[in-house]
């Protein structure tokens, strides 16, 4: 059902605003005419409007703001990324959902979304806020061919491309934190979670998954994160709607990690050093067995955090949080 809908909806959008006969399509995939006409109503309850002429047959007048599988695919210019794309109202975490996909063998680049997670999460088994229609609660499958080791560098990635999508399609000026936090005014819009499946050395999947704030009023946040937290309406002024946002970043997306996959790091580690956040500052990090004031150098050609401390002993970090 899934399949041939989407590919209804290809077939309506080649040709946006024009009226496809019900001939054409019911040919084009191989059902009857009263199915493609079933696959309407069921189209119609997603929130498009269609409409059907006598002799000229089906077009599309108007896409939903509402997400859904078939608004975030419809328009959406990627080859792979997204394009087996899971949407749930609520979700305990939409990390658990994609890994049961991953080991369903789901393909490579299946994407799991949410209105609402109820059991969202960070790391170290932390908590995420995912407030209702309000964010982007996110889940990629990916199955690179790349040493575990080289993993982290997916966080880094990620990090990029919100921060360029956030840039580009809302006019922000966001940062980012090593490893795994945008920021903007120094409040947190967005979290990075990179979970990942190894075996003998190999990566058999990750799981990454995206927590951004769109769409939040400042009240909208838990007391205990409202002066650590923010959204890109805060921020703006302005809310944006989801779905063009979803596929802005699903775009940029593939688009990136294909010029990682050819290229190496080289050039995301470039990108990541154009937003990155208090480089050259004093901050204090933190580790699991210490916490120390440094001076923030940079990031290593891997990815890794280098720091120096107060008697100049430069130090590279694989994990560890930036306080402030
Ligand atoms: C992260 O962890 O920042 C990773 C967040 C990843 C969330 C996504 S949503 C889709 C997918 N499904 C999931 O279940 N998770 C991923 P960490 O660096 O550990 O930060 C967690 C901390 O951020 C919490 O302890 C809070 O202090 C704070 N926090 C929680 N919710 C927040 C929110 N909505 N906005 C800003 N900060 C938040």
């Amino acid at each position: 059902m899934e399949s041939t809908r989407s590919k209804l909806i290809h077939l309506l959008q080649d040709r946006e605003r024009e009226y496809v006969s019900g001939q054409v399509l019911s040919e084009a995939l191989n059902i009857s005419r009263s199915a493609i006409w079933k696959h309407m109503k069921e189209l119609e309850k997603d929130g498009y409007t269609i409409e059907a002429a006598p002799r000229k047959g089906y077009r599309i007048v108007h896409t939903p703001d509402k997400l859904s599988a078939n608004t975030v695919k419809w328009g959406l210019e990627t080859n792979w990324l997204g394009q087996r794309l899971h949407h749930y109202s609520s979700v305990g975490s939409t990390q658990l959902h994609a890994h049961e996909f991953a080991q369903q063998n789901a393909e490579h680049g299946t994407v799991v979304l949410a209105d609402e997670q109820t059991r969202g999460r960070g790391r170290l088994n932390r908590s995420w806020h995912s407030r209702k229609g309000e964010g982007v609660w996110m889940s990629m499958l990916l199955r690179p061919e790349i040493e575990p080791h080289r993993a982290p560098q997916m966080t880094l990635l990620a990090a990029t491309v919100l921060a360029e999508v956030l840039k580009t399609h809302c006019g922000m000026k966001p940062q980012i934190k090593w490893p795994n936090d945008i920021l903007s005014n120094g409040k947190k819009l967005a979290g990075i979670l990179t979970e990942l499946q190894a075996e003998h050395d190999q990566i058999q999947y990750i799981v990454l998954g995206t927590g951004i704030n769109v769409n939040h009023e400042a009240e909208h946040f838990p007391e205990e994160i409202q002066s650590i937290a923010t959204s890109v309406r805060n921020e703006t002024g302005q809310s944006f709607e989801l779905t063009p946002f979803i596929q802005a970043l699903l775009q940029t997306f593939e688009k990136r990690y294909e010029e990682y996959m050819e290229h190496g790091f080289q050039r995301i580690k470039l990108r990541w050093e154009a937003f990155a956040y208090r480089i050259g500052e004093r901050v204090v990090v933190k580790t699991a067995k210490r916490e120390w004031r440094a001076l923030l150098l940079g990031i290593e050609p891997d990815g890794a955090l280098k720091v120096c401390d107060e008697d100049g002993k430069e130090e590279i970090l694989y994990s560890a949080e930036i306080k402030w």
